[in-house]
Protein backbone atom coordinates (compact mmCIF):
# COMPACT_ATOMS: atom_id res chain seq x y z
CA UNK A 1 0.00 0.00 0.00
CA UNK A 2 1.19 3.37 -1.17
CA UNK A 3 1.93 5.85 2.53
CA UNK A 4 0.61 9.26 2.73
CA UNK A 5 1.81 11.62 5.44
CA UNK A 6 0.90 15.46 6.06
CA UNK A 7 1.28 17.54 9.07
CA UNK A 8 -0.70 20.52 10.67
CA UNK A 9 0.91 23.24 13.07
CA UNK A 10 -0.92 23.55 16.57
CA UNK A 11 -0.41 27.62 16.11
CA UNK A 12 -3.80 28.40 16.71
CA UNK A 13 -7.15 27.81 16.10
CA UNK A 14 -7.34 25.80 12.62
CA UNK A 15 -9.58 27.51 10.14
CA UNK A 16 -11.68 26.30 7.15
CA UNK A 17 -8.55 26.70 5.11
CA UNK A 18 -6.89 24.37 7.13
CA UNK A 19 -9.95 22.27 6.84
CA UNK A 20 -10.76 22.66 3.00
CA UNK A 21 -6.92 22.90 2.22
CA UNK A 22 -6.01 19.92 3.91
CA UNK A 23 -7.54 18.31 6.93
CA UNK A 24 -11.08 16.94 4.93
CA UNK A 25 -8.46 15.47 2.25
CA UNK A 26 -6.62 13.58 4.97
CA UNK A 27 -10.10 11.90 6.27
CA UNK A 28 -11.38 11.02 2.56
CA UNK A 29 -8.17 9.51 1.14
CA UNK A 30 -6.58 8.05 4.58
CA UNK A 31 -7.98 4.23 3.84
CA UNK A 32 -6.84 4.08 0.47
CA UNK A 33 -2.89 4.58 1.72
CA UNK A 34 -1.15 3.58 4.54
CA UNK A 35 -1.61 7.27 6.49
CA UNK A 36 0.64 8.92 8.71
CA UNK A 37 -0.86 12.69 9.96
CA UNK A 38 1.17 14.72 12.28
CA UNK A 39 0.60 17.54 14.71
CA UNK A 40 4.05 18.85 13.94
CA UNK A 41 4.87 20.93 17.55
CA UNK A 42 8.35 21.21 16.41
CA UNK A 43 7.49 23.34 13.43
CA UNK A 44 5.18 25.47 15.35
CA UNK A 45 8.14 26.35 18.13
CA UNK A 46 10.40 27.62 15.26
CA UNK A 47 7.89 31.19 16.62
CA UNK A 48 7.59 31.77 19.92
CA UNK A 49 4.79 29.96 22.11
CA UNK A 50 3.87 30.34 24.96
CA UNK A 51 4.23 26.93 26.60
CA UNK A 52 0.99 26.82 28.43
CA UNK A 53 -1.29 27.46 25.38
CA UNK A 54 0.88 25.00 23.25
CA UNK A 55 -0.03 22.70 25.32
CA UNK A 56 -3.61 23.51 25.19
CA UNK A 57 -3.22 23.72 21.89
CA UNK A 58 -2.16 20.65 20.58
CA UNK A 59 -5.03 18.47 22.61
CA UNK A 60 -7.32 20.93 21.26
CA UNK A 61 -5.95 19.97 17.60
CA UNK A 62 -5.72 16.12 18.34
CA UNK A 63 -9.19 16.44 19.05
CA UNK A 64 -10.26 18.30 15.99
CA UNK A 65 -8.78 15.11 13.96
CA UNK A 66 -10.38 12.59 15.73
CA UNK A 67 -13.64 14.38 15.44
CA UNK A 68 -12.86 14.94 11.51
CA UNK A 69 -12.28 11.14 11.20
CA UNK A 70 -8.85 11.16 11.38
CA UNK A 71 -8.07 7.09 12.88
CA UNK A 72 -6.29 7.17 15.92
CA UNK A 73 -3.78 5.06 14.63
CA UNK A 74 -3.12 7.42 12.04
CA UNK A 75 -2.28 10.16 14.44
CA UNK A 76 1.60 10.99 15.53
CA UNK A 77 2.95 13.80 17.93
CA UNK A 78 5.93 14.91 15.96
CA UNK A 79 7.99 15.67 18.89
CA UNK A 80 6.98 12.17 20.26
CA UNK A 81 8.97 10.61 17.58
CA UNK A 82 12.48 12.23 17.60
CA UNK A 83 13.39 10.52 14.82
CA UNK A 84 11.89 13.75 13.14
CA UNK A 85 14.58 16.30 14.65
CA UNK A 86 17.41 13.75 13.81
CA UNK A 87 16.69 12.80 10.13
CA UNK A 88 16.33 17.02 9.72
CA UNK A 89 20.06 16.99 11.29
CA UNK A 90 21.77 14.56 8.82
CA UNK A 91 19.27 16.27 5.90
CA UNK A 92 20.50 20.02 7.38
CA UNK A 93 23.68 18.66 6.43
CA UNK A 94 23.05 18.02 2.69
CA UNK A 95 21.12 20.91 1.88
CA UNK A 96 22.41 24.27 0.58
CA UNK A 97 21.49 27.88 2.06
CA UNK A 98 20.45 29.09 -0.57
CA UNK A 99 17.90 26.70 -1.60
CA UNK A 100 15.96 27.60 2.40
CA UNK A 101 16.80 31.62 1.69
CA UNK A 102 14.14 31.56 -1.37
CA UNK A 103 11.65 29.62 0.35
CA UNK A 104 8.24 32.32 0.13
CA UNK A 105 7.32 31.41 3.19
CA UNK A 106 10.75 31.84 5.11
CA UNK A 107 10.63 35.16 3.46
CA UNK A 108 7.27 36.76 4.92
CA UNK A 109 7.54 34.68 8.04
CA UNK A 110 11.17 36.53 8.86
CA UNK A 111 9.93 39.66 7.80
CA UNK A 112 6.90 39.65 10.48
CA UNK A 113 9.48 38.56 13.16
CA UNK A 114 11.70 40.84 15.11
CA UNK A 115 14.24 38.25 15.71
CA UNK A 116 14.36 35.19 13.13
CA UNK A 117 15.52 32.16 15.07
CA UNK A 118 17.68 29.90 13.05
CA UNK A 119 14.70 26.99 13.55
CA UNK A 120 12.28 29.26 11.14
CA UNK A 121 14.90 28.71 8.33
CA UNK A 122 15.15 25.10 8.85
CA UNK A 123 11.36 24.71 8.75
CA UNK A 124 11.58 23.21 5.35
CA UNK A 125 14.51 20.67 6.21
CA UNK A 126 12.14 19.37 9.10
CA UNK A 127 9.41 19.45 7.02
CA UNK A 128 11.46 17.37 4.14
CA UNK A 129 12.25 14.91 7.59
CA UNK A 130 8.72 14.57 8.20
CA UNK A 131 7.69 13.56 4.65
CA UNK A 132 11.27 11.19 4.23
CA UNK A 133 11.06 9.67 7.52
CA UNK A 134 8.36 7.45 6.84
CA UNK A 135 8.94 7.47 2.58
CA UNK A 136 5.82 9.17 1.84
CA UNK A 137 4.40 8.78 -2.08
CA UNK A 138 1.58 11.48 -1.90
CA UNK A 139 1.70 14.61 0.20
CA UNK A 140 -1.98 16.12 0.97
CA UNK A 141 -1.31 19.92 1.34
CA UNK A 142 -2.90 23.30 0.71
CA UNK A 143 -1.36 25.73 -2.28
CA UNK A 144 0.64 27.14 0.25
CA UNK A 145 2.82 24.18 0.91
CA UNK A 146 3.63 23.56 -2.34
CA UNK A 147 6.95 24.58 -2.45
CA UNK A 148 7.92 23.14 0.83
CA UNK A 149 7.22 19.87 -1.20
CA UNK A 150 9.11 20.70 -4.24
CA UNK A 151 12.00 21.20 -1.54
CA UNK A 152 11.70 18.28 0.02
CA UNK A 153 11.66 16.13 -3.47
CA UNK A 154 15.18 18.24 -4.16
CA UNK A 155 16.65 17.08 -0.98
CA UNK A 156 15.70 13.78 -1.31
CA UNK A 157 17.21 13.42 -4.90
CA UNK A 158 20.51 15.34 -3.71
CA UNK A 159 21.16 13.02 -0.66
CA UNK A 160 19.96 9.50 -3.19
CA UNK A 161 22.88 11.01 -5.39
CA UNK A 162 25.42 12.13 -2.83
CA UNK A 163 24.73 8.74 -1.12
CA UNK A 164 24.22 6.04 -3.96
CA UNK A 165 25.84 2.97 -2.92
CA UNK A 166 22.85 1.17 -1.16
CA UNK A 167 20.41 2.18 -3.76
CA UNK A 168 18.22 5.06 -3.69
CA UNK A 169 17.61 5.73 0.26
CA UNK A 170 14.48 8.16 -0.01
CA UNK A 171 11.30 7.38 -1.88
CA UNK A 172 10.33 10.67 -3.71
CA UNK A 173 7.19 12.08 -2.88
CA UNK A 174 4.15 13.26 -5.14
CA UNK A 175 2.09 16.67 -3.68
CA UNK A 176 -1.53 16.41 -3.40
CA UNK A 177 -3.42 19.40 -4.10
CA UNK A 178 -7.46 19.82 -3.86
CA UNK A 179 -9.44 21.17 -6.62
CA UNK A 180 -11.30 23.67 -4.69
CA UNK A 181 -9.77 25.53 -1.60
CA UNK A 182 -6.46 24.59 -2.20
CA UNK A 183 -6.10 28.45 -1.07
CA UNK A 184 -9.01 29.56 1.03
CA UNK A 185 -8.12 33.83 1.39
CA UNK A 186 -8.89 35.84 4.09
CA UNK A 187 -12.51 36.94 4.86
CA UNK A 188 -11.31 40.43 5.94
CA UNK A 189 -8.64 40.72 2.71
CA UNK A 190 -9.14 37.84 0.04
CA UNK A 191 -6.03 38.94 -1.08
CA UNK A 192 -4.45 37.42 1.95
CA UNK A 193 -4.11 33.29 2.29
CA UNK A 194 -6.61 32.56 5.27
CA UNK A 195 -4.10 31.97 8.18
CA UNK A 196 -3.98 30.91 11.43
CA UNK A 197 -1.53 33.80 13.05
CA UNK A 198 -3.53 36.39 11.33
CA UNK A 199 -4.88 38.53 14.16
CA UNK A 200 -7.91 40.47 12.62
CA UNK A 201 -10.98 38.64 14.20
CA UNK A 202 -12.70 38.72 10.87
CA UNK A 203 -10.25 36.97 9.47
CA UNK A 204 -11.02 33.32 9.65
CA UNK A 205 -13.62 30.76 10.40
CA UNK A 206 -12.18 28.58 13.38
CA UNK A 207 -13.21 24.98 13.00
CA UNK A 208 -14.70 25.29 16.43
CA UNK A 209 -16.93 28.66 16.14
CA UNK A 210 -20.13 28.75 16.99
CA UNK A 211 -22.75 28.97 13.99
CA UNK A 212 -23.82 32.58 15.19
CA UNK A 213 -19.49 33.97 15.00
CA UNK A 214 -19.64 31.90 12.28
CA UNK A 215 -22.50 33.90 10.18
CA UNK A 216 -21.45 36.88 11.21
CA UNK A 217 -17.88 36.73 9.92
CA UNK A 218 -19.32 35.98 6.60
CA UNK A 219 -22.13 38.44 6.50
CA UNK A 220 -19.18 40.91 7.22
CA UNK A 221 -16.54 39.31 4.29
CA UNK A 222 -15.31 41.70 2.44
CA UNK A 223 -16.72 41.49 -1.49
CA UNK A 224 -16.89 44.39 -3.70
CA UNK A 225 -19.15 47.50 -5.64
CA UNK A 226 -20.63 45.08 -7.97
CA UNK A 227 -24.76 44.63 -7.61
CA UNK A 228 -24.54 40.46 -7.18
CA UNK A 229 -22.08 37.68 -8.74
CA UNK A 230 -20.32 37.89 -11.68
CA UNK A 231 -20.06 34.74 -12.45
CA UNK A 232 -17.38 34.90 -14.87
CA UNK A 233 -15.28 37.32 -13.55
CA UNK A 234 -15.72 37.88 -9.88
CA UNK A 235 -13.86 40.08 -7.39
CA UNK A 236 -11.49 38.22 -5.07
CA UNK A 237 -13.60 38.39 -2.12
CA UNK A 238 -16.62 37.20 -3.99
CA UNK A 239 -14.52 34.29 -5.64
CA UNK A 240 -12.98 33.23 -2.54
CA UNK A 241 -16.96 32.58 -0.60
CA UNK A 242 -17.75 30.59 -3.70
CA UNK A 243 -14.53 28.44 -3.31
CA UNK A 244 -15.48 28.12 -0.02
CA UNK A 245 -19.17 27.19 -0.66
CA UNK A 246 -17.95 24.91 -3.54
CA UNK A 247 -15.76 23.08 -1.33
CA UNK A 248 -17.97 22.60 1.57
CA UNK A 249 -20.87 21.46 -0.61
CA UNK A 250 -18.85 19.70 -3.36
CA UNK A 251 -21.46 21.11 -6.02
CA UNK A 252 -20.51 20.98 -9.46
CA UNK A 253 -19.22 23.99 -11.76
CA UNK A 254 -22.58 23.89 -13.53
CA UNK A 255 -24.58 23.71 -10.02
CA UNK A 256 -22.49 26.61 -9.28
CA UNK A 257 -23.29 28.57 -11.65
CA UNK A 258 -27.23 27.97 -12.00
CA UNK A 259 -27.33 28.78 -8.45
CA UNK A 260 -25.27 32.46 -8.09
CA UNK A 261 -25.36 33.38 -10.94
CA UNK A 262 -25.98 37.57 -10.55
CA UNK A 263 -27.01 36.53 -6.73
CA UNK A 264 -27.02 39.39 -4.71
CA UNK A 265 -24.29 39.89 -2.23
CA UNK A 266 -26.24 39.72 1.00
CA UNK A 267 -28.11 36.02 -0.48
CA UNK A 268 -24.52 34.81 -1.52
CA UNK A 269 -23.04 35.10 2.00
CA UNK A 270 -26.56 33.98 3.62
CA UNK A 271 -26.29 31.17 1.30
CA UNK A 272 -22.51 30.16 1.91
CA UNK A 273 -23.08 30.88 5.81
CA UNK A 274 -25.41 28.30 6.39
CA UNK A 275 -23.31 25.46 4.41
CA UNK A 276 -20.37 26.50 6.27
CA UNK A 277 -22.32 25.80 8.99
CA UNK A 278 -24.18 22.51 8.27
CA UNK A 279 -20.52 21.66 7.50
CA UNK A 280 -18.86 22.21 10.31
CA UNK A 281 -21.84 21.19 12.50
CA UNK A 282 -21.04 17.44 12.89
CA UNK A 283 -17.52 18.13 13.61
CA UNK A 284 -18.25 20.01 16.71
CA UNK A 285 -20.51 17.49 17.77
CA UNK A 286 -17.73 14.94 17.74
CA UNK A 287 -15.08 17.29 19.18
CA UNK A 288 -17.49 17.74 22.12
CA UNK A 289 -18.11 14.14 22.74
CA UNK A 290 -14.52 12.89 22.85
CA UNK A 291 -13.00 12.32 26.31
CA UNK A 292 -9.56 13.97 26.24
CA UNK A 293 -7.76 10.32 28.02
CA UNK A 294 -9.21 9.03 24.48
CA UNK A 295 -6.98 12.09 22.61
CA UNK A 296 -3.58 11.20 25.09
CA UNK A 297 -4.20 7.51 24.25
CA UNK A 298 -4.61 7.89 20.52
CA UNK A 299 -1.27 10.25 20.00
CA UNK A 300 0.79 8.27 22.24
CA UNK A 301 -0.42 4.54 20.14
CA UNK A 302 0.13 6.49 16.92
CA UNK A 303 3.48 7.63 17.96
CA UNK A 304 4.51 4.59 18.81
CA UNK A 305 3.41 2.94 15.99
CA UNK A 306 5.24 5.32 13.49
CA UNK A 307 8.50 5.37 15.39
CA UNK A 308 9.01 1.71 14.04
CA UNK A 309 9.22 2.95 10.30
CA UNK A 310 11.27 5.83 11.26
CA UNK A 311 13.85 3.84 12.89
CA UNK A 312 13.93 1.47 9.90
CA UNK A 313 14.34 4.64 7.60
CA UNK A 314 17.15 6.57 10.11
CA UNK A 315 19.06 2.96 10.04
CA UNK A 316 19.27 2.80 6.54
CA UNK A 317 19.86 6.57 6.42
CA UNK A 318 23.21 6.35 8.63
CA UNK A 319 24.08 3.28 6.61
CA UNK A 320 24.35 5.34 3.00
CA UNK A 321 26.37 8.06 4.80
CA UNK A 322 28.97 5.75 6.44
CA UNK A 323 27.83 6.42 9.76
CA UNK A 324 28.77 3.78 12.41
CA UNK A 325 25.04 1.78 12.98
CA UNK A 326 24.73 -1.46 15.40
CA UNK A 327 21.73 -3.41 13.55
N1 LIG B 1 -5.63 29.39 3.68
C1 LIG B 1 -5.41 28.13 3.41
N2 LIG B 1 -6.05 27.53 2.36
C2 LIG B 1 -5.83 26.22 2.08
N3 LIG B 1 -5.00 25.42 2.79
C3 LIG B 1 -4.35 25.97 3.84
N4 LIG B 1 -3.49 25.47 4.73
C4 LIG B 1 -3.10 26.45 5.59
N5 LIG B 1 -3.72 27.60 5.28
C5 LIG B 1 -4.51 27.34 4.19
C6 LIG B 1 -3.04 24.08 4.75
O1 LIG B 1 -3.33 23.56 6.05
C7 LIG B 1 -2.34 22.60 6.38
C8 LIG B 1 -1.83 22.84 7.77
O2 LIG B 1 -1.22 24.13 7.82
P1 LIG B 1 -0.08 24.43 8.88
O3 LIG B 1 -0.63 24.35 10.23
O4 LIG B 1 1.06 23.54 8.61
O5 LIG B 1 0.48 25.84 8.66
P2 LIG B 1 0.33 26.92 7.59
O6 LIG B 1 0.30 26.35 6.21
O7 LIG B 1 1.39 27.94 7.85
O8 LIG B 1 -1.13 27.41 7.99
P3 LIG B 1 -1.57 28.68 8.75
O9 LIG B 1 -2.99 28.48 9.11
O10 LIG B 1 -1.26 29.88 7.93
O11 LIG B 1 -0.74 28.68 10.08
P4 LIG B 1 0.30 29.73 10.67
O12 LIG B 1 -0.45 31.03 10.74
O13 LIG B 1 0.68 29.20 12.00
O14 LIG B 1 1.45 29.79 9.72
C9 LIG B 1 -1.24 22.68 5.31
O15 LIG B 1 -1.38 21.59 4.41
C10 LIG B 1 -1.54 23.97 4.60
O16 LIG B 1 -1.18 23.90 3.24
Amino acid sequence: MKRVLSGIQPTGSPHIGNYLGALKNWAKIQYDYDSIYCIVDLHAITAYQDPKELNTKIQQLAGILLAIGIDKKSLVLQSRVPEHAELAWLLTCVTPLGWLERMTQYKAKSQAQETISDGLLQYPVLMAADILLYQADVVPVGDDQRQHVELTRDIAQRFNSLYPEHGETFTMPATHLPTVGARVMGLDDPEKKMSKSEPGAGHAIGLLDDPAVIRKKIMRATTDSKPGVDFDDPGAGVRNLLAIYQAFTEASNEDMRARFSGMRYGDLKKTVAEAVVAGLEPIQQRYREIPPEQITEALRLGSENARRIANSTLTKVKRAMGLFTFD
